[in-house]
Order: C-alpha cells, then sequence, then structure tokens
C-alpha cells in the first residue's frame, strides 16, 4: 500500500458538516459527489498532502445509515492508495483478510474502491483506493 488516501468521517448533516470543515481546515471543499453504489454524499477536503472525505447517507440502506444507528458522527474509515487494487485483492485474500467485495468497485472520486473487515483490522474500517487512470 502506497498511503493514507483519505481518512472517511461519517455525518449526518453533510450541509453542517462542511461548514464544520471549512472553517477548521481554513480551505473550501474541492469537491461534492453523490455515490450511488454506495448510497451516500461526499464532501471532500485537502489539506497538504491529506484528504478528509465527509459522508452522509442518502437512504436507510447506506452503510453511514446504519453506523450512525449504532454510532455517534465520526472516524468512519481509513483508505489507502494502492498502485494495483487487484493484486492488493489478492495478497489480502490470501493473508486471510476478508474483502467486503469481490471485484473492485467504482467509488467517489474516481477510484475503484474496496473495503477489508475492520474486524480484521483491529476494528478499523480499511478502503483500498487506485486511481482510474492509472492504468
Ligand atoms: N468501523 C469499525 N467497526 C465497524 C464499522 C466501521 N466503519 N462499521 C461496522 N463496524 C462493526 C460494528 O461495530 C459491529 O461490531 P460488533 O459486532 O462488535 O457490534 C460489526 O462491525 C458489524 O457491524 P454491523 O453494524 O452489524 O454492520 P454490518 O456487519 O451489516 O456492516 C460493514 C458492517 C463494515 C461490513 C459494512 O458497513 C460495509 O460493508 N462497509 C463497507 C462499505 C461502506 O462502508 N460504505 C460507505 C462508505 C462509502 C465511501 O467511502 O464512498
Amino acid at each position: 500500500m502506497q498511503k493514507i488516501e483519505h481518512i472517511g468521517i461519517a455525518v449526518k448533516d453533510l450541509a453542517a458538516a462542511k461548514e464544520v470543515y471549512e472553517n477548521l481546515l481554513g480551505v473550501p471543499c474541492y469537491k461534492e459527489e453523490k455515490v450511488e453504489s454506495e448510497s451516500v454524499n461526499t464532501a471532500f477536503f485537502r489539506t497538504g498532502n491529506n484528504k478528509i472525505e465527509l459522508l452522509a447517507a442518502t437512504n436507510e440502506d447506506s452503510a453511514i445509515h446504519k453506523y450512525l444507528d449504532k454510532n455517534r458522527e465520526g472516524v468512519h474509515h481509513i483508505a489507502f492508495a494502492v498502485q494495483d487494487i487487484h493484486e492488493e485483492m489478492k495478497r489480502l485474500r490470501k493473508a486471510g483478510f476478508r474483502l467486503l467485495n469481490e471485484e473492485p468497485k467504482r467509488g467517489a472520486d474516481n477510484k475503484l474502491i474496496c473495503f477489508v473487515h475492520p474486524k480484521d483490522n483491529c476494528g478499523v474500517l480499511i478502503e483500498l483506493c487506485q486511481e482510474i487512470n492509472n492504468k
């Protein structure tokens, strides 16, 4: 894995959270995107080399809705950039990690993504991300 690509934060109200993070970071949100496949609305921020993704559910089937039913707003996942998501998935599967997608799927911000079960990562949901124009 290359580096932390972003940190995902689950929020109830995207507009309110966006304002909080704009004030906190002192930079505007650079992108808002609805991800149909994940049933989320997202807002992205850059600070230096780092990225924050705010995530709000678009319906009750969303993983974010389920998460916020049981937890407060807060860090939901850590995403790592990978060069070749198929190779990383193969490596992790072989090492016994439970992947939450059989195949990579299209995520926000022009990425192919795959999630790794939080129970296999000391309680942290991990996302693998490959830039779509990588290959
Ligand atoms: N971080 C850490 N632990 C988490 C978690 C998270 N984000 N989400 C769930 N868990 C834990 C729960 O606390 C629970 O633990 P206990 O059994 O100890 O109570 C366990 O995992 C099972 O949780 P659950 O509420 O019963 O939920 P499910 O098993 O139905 O789903 C998960 C959990 C991680 C498999 C599911 O949320 C998933 O597939 N996530 C990947 C997709 C996703 O999160 N999409 C939204 C983000 C999209 C984006 O970034 O664009």
